[in-house]
């Protein structure tokens, strides 16, 4: 079973997660309504089984809550997704919400890098900062080994936006996750 079990506390947030690449339960507490809401979304359309209880430092702001879970989430991807054998690899998805359309590419390469070109026309969505988005990828991107690159093409709504990315990323994480083979998908031999 691909599956990993982290805690992490620090000074700021108290993290524990459950995360598992063969479906499951959601269940997200993070404390920020709309970051459960885009969490749940992404494990959801990403076919994953995902717990998550956070006590972050709110009274501050959700920036550290919501990089603190893109930490978390990532080492628990990676750890999940062990030599990474069989794997896809690469995966993309186009997701419309609305008046919205945001792109993701991805490749599980084990070479983190994040690409984010994604304006957000309101600074607010509910108790969560728009510019946290950008925050959550990096982390997520770095802590997993991941190539990410995500664009919004158009939109007007900040909330339709954020949620067109973290759709757009469960879509892709799920396909790029399965095991299509055997051996390791690099002409290099290693991921
Ligand atoms: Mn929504």
């Amino acid at each position: 079973m691909r599956t990993a079990q982290l805690t992490r506390t620090t000074k700021e947030t108290d993290i524990r997660l459950t995360l598992s690449l063969e479906g499951g339960g959601v269940d997200v507490h993070t404390g920020i309504g709309f970051f459960d809401h885009m969490l749940t979304a992404f494990a959801f359309y990403g076919g994953l089984g995902l717990e998550l209880y956070v006590q972050g430092d709110l009274e501050v702001d959700g920036h550290h809550t919501v990089e603190d879970v893109g930490i978390v989430l990532g080492q628990a991807m990676k750890e999940a997704l062990g030599d990474r054998k069989g794997i896809r690899r690469f995966a993309s998805a186009f997701i419309p919400m609305d008046e919205a359309l945001c792109f993701t590419a991805l490749d599980f390469s084990n070479r983190p890098f994040l690409v984010f070109d994604a304006e957000m026309p309101q600074p607010m969505i509910g108790a969560y900062d728009s510019c946290l988005t950008e925050e959550f990828m990096r982390a997520f991107a770095v802590n997993s080994g991941l190539t990410l690159h995500m664009k919004c093409y158009y939109g007007k709504n900040a909330h339709h936006i954020t949620e067109a990315l973290f759709k757009s990323l469960g879509v892709a994480v799920k396909e790029a996750v399965q095991i299509t083979g055997t051996g390791v998908t690099s002409t290099k031999g290693v991921l």
